[in-house]
């Protein structure tokens, strides 16, 4: 291999001023192929065949020639890694094929599952031995990268699975990610796919380096690799070691591939960095033991692994079998279990919610789970404190729910000294000091006091919320000095506040300020259902607050509904009618609502826009299961019924179309059962724009 890049040293001797503009030309392309090569063995391969100082040495030399001769740079050039400058925005791009994501499986039945339904899909008799790849799955940022004729000329994150933004700049300066193919016959268009991703090492490093500059430090190495290439300034992503694992390919032009396996040789050869512990596994059994030797060696893998995806190897087999909603179901991403640690409960807190309720919280010794260090974890309520017989000083097992929040699932009760407290929930709220509240049959205990401060913070921040008001600019640091200086005492109050006022308050320039009063007053004619869901009433959703804003049109009819009405509106229970109706009965109720009309907040009616009939969503009840990643839930079911369309909660045989996000539940299993339509994500938006288009937007 190094036979190629025999160095011709008479050329090289010559000071670049005495280089016509051809021995230049030829001789900086020579360089290139040699710097990339070595960049290759360096980053790649990590086994590197010259010093840093001949490297060096190779790369002064291309700059000199390229400074000579600026026309002679080209965008694949090692120089070019880096220096692009800073962004305004990321642009967008759309991917030519998808990039579809992985349905999960938590143990060894759902990854057998997976293969039965493999052969049966295909026809194959279950005694078949199917063949599959396995790949330690990375927890990191998946790109798409995109190379035309061997050169990399675009960049781009997942995002939406469709449409990513453009990361070329920042992906330039990942060492790992080939500017040009080592190949000489390079097919002309081809769409790689990897994750990038920072190693626990070097993620530890940067962080104490961030702590060291007073910078705050990432949470995992996660979001350390997916902050450094969101970066606008290349310079910044540069500086952060970021790396990558190719794990197949997307559109590809002028090459095809029998099996995955063979893709992934063709990447290796073509110098991406592709997983050295990746393996072909022939059968479920071979996968599985696989997965059960990985998880027991997980502590030893030196970058983010959550757990191992398993793909069916023959490129005919993926075919047949296709995709679904979101995923392919030739692919399954097995979950490694999660991490349970074990830590010293500190301390039990109480927090106060913005409807009063009482949650207690551990404070606990810190402690790192899956990567990330845990400091407190919810212990919902007194029942739950009960339950687990958690005692402060009780040394807890804790894990992260679904990944994210933290809980405690047990105590080590072998543990105890006997100097461990019980705890108790405060009688009076820990904040205010007002009286505490529990009915009998319920499980949270609340502050009753109207004008608690935790209870008024947290109702501000529900306001200001996107899903309710949406007014920006409002955090909760500023919220806990207006109410700390009694500057609010309801949520109507911000609309008096003035532009002085606020100047007077830390961190508030003039022109914050006045940020701050035009998004207040923009939010004046919010539209109803906002307003309705902003006033917080117990049971009452962002969803619900749609339903009832469009079946009365405005706030002083629906104060005023009577019980009966309330309870007779299809898909609103008794419960949140009786809670509907009393909130309006009350006097501080009465009082927010004069006070939010004196000031001025007008909501807009809900226009029911007269859809086209065009538009696909008219007439047809849509079920939402699973996230969906371009909306929150109350925005895309506002978008069915603004184009026409009923949303419901539950399916059945009226409804006419199943919209299925990530991690669907059990409506989607039932649509299947029913025969009824599913869409996955990307049909949903294509019906949005639909409908859209047939209204003119
Ligand atoms: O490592 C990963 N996070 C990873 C994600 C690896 C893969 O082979 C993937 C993936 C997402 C989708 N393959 C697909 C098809």
């Amino acid at each position: 291999m190094e036979s190629r890049f025999e160095q011709d040293l008479s050329l090289r001797s010559k000071p670049v001023k005495e280089l016509t503009l051809n021995e230049a030309r030829q001789e900086a392309e020579k360089l290139r192929r040699e710097i990339e090569y070595h960049n290759y063995r360096y980053y790649v391969l990590n086994a590197p065949v010259i010093s840093d100082a001949e490297y060096d040495e190779l790369f002064r030399r291309l700059v000199e020639i390229e400074e000579r001769f600026p026309e002679l740079v080209t965008p694949d050039s090692p120089t070019q890694r880096v220096g692009a400058p800073p962004a305004e925005e990321f642009g967008a791009v759309t991917h030519r094929l998808p990039m579809l994501s992985l349905d999960n499986a938590f143990n060894e039945d759902e990854l057998r599952a997976f293969d039965e339904r493999v052969k049966r899909m295909l026809g194959l008799s279950p005694s078949t031995s199917v063949e599959y790849v396995c790949e330690l799955k990375l927890d990191g940022l998946a790109v798409n990268l995109t190379y035309e004729n061997g050169v990399f000329v675009r960049g781009a994150t997942r995002g939406d699975g469709i449409t990513g933004e453009d990361v070329t700049a920042n992906l330039r300066t990942v060492r790992s990610i080939p500017l040009r193919m080592l190949i000489d016959d390079p097919p002309p268009f081809i769409e790689v796919r990897g994750e990038v991703f920072m190693t626990v090492r070097d993620f530890e490093l940067l962080n104490r380096q961030r702590v060291e500059r007073g910078e705050q430090p990432f949470m995992n190495p996660r979001n350390a690799a997916a902050g450094s290439v969101r970066q606008l300034d290349p310079k910044v992503t540069a500086e952060r070691r970021l790396d990558i694992f190719c794990y197949g390919v997307g559109h590809v032009e002028g090459i095809s591939f029998e099996t995955h396996w063979q893709a992934l040789e063709f990447l290796k050869r073509a110098g991406f960095k592709v997983n050295p512990d990746n393996r072909l596994c022939c059968g479920i059994d071979e996968v599985i033991q696989h997965c059960i030797d990985w998880t027991e060696r997980r502590h030893e893998i030196p970058y983010p692994a959550d757990g191992m995806v398993i793909k069916v190897n023959q490129i005919r087999y993926q075919e047949l079998l296709g995709t679904t909603a979101h995923h392919p179901r030739w692919a399954i991403a097995y979950k490694f279990p999660a991490e349970q640690k074990t830590t010293l409960l500190k301390d039990i807190i109480v927090q106060v919610g913005r409807t009063g309720a009482l949650t207690p919280v551990a404070v606990l010794e810190p402690v790192e789970v899956d990567g990330v260090v845990i400091t407190s974890a919810t212990l919902h309520n007194e029942d739950q404190i009960r339950r687990l017989d958690v005692r402060i000083g009780d040394t807890v097992i804790v894990q992260r729910a679904g990944g994210v929040i933290p809980e405690i699932v047990g105590v080590v009760k072998e543990r105890r000294t006997g100097d461990e407290r019980e705890f108790t929930m405060p009688k009076r709220c820990p904040v205010c000091g007002g009286e505490v509240y529990k009915p009998p049959d319920e499980v949270v205990a609340r502050c009753i006091n109207p004008t608690c401060p935790a209870k008024l913070e947290n109702w501000l921040k529900h306001w200001c919320s996107r899903d309710a008001m949406n007014i920006e600019h409002i955090g909760p640091k500023l919220i806990k000095q207006l109410v700390d200086r009694g500057m609010v005492s309801d949520p109507a109050d911000l609309y008096a506040l003035t532009r002085w006022q606020l100047m007077g308050l830390e961190r508030m320039g003039e022109k914050s300020a006045e940020n701050v009063i035009s998004e207040i007053e923009k939010s004046k004619t919010a539209s109803l259902d906002r307003l309705i869901f902003a006033l917080g009433i117990r049971h009452v959703g962002a969803r619900t607050a749609r339903i009832l804003s469009e079946h009365f049109g405005s706030l002083e009819r629906l104060s005023e509904a009577s019980l009966e009405e309330l309870m007779n509106i299809p898909e609103i229970g008794p419960e949140t009618a009786r809670s509907i109706y009393d909130y309006f009965r009350m006097e501080s109720t009465r009082e927010l609502l004069e006070k939010l009309r004196k000031y001025g907040v007008r909501p807009s009616a809900v226009e029911k826009v007269a859809a086209p009939v065009e538009s696909p969503f008219v007439g047809k009840t849509v079920v939402f299961t699973g996230e969906l990643d371009s909306y929150t839930r109350s925005e895309a079911e506002a978008l069915v019924q603004q184009y026409g369309g009923k949303v419901a909660s539950s399916v059945s045989r009226s409804t006419d179309l199943v919209v299925v996000g990530r991690n669907p539940g059990s409506k989607y299993q039932r649509a299947l059962e029913l025969g009824i339509r599913t869409i996955n994500e990307e049909e949903f938006l294509e019906m949005v724009k639909q409908a859209k288009g047939t209204m003119g937007e």
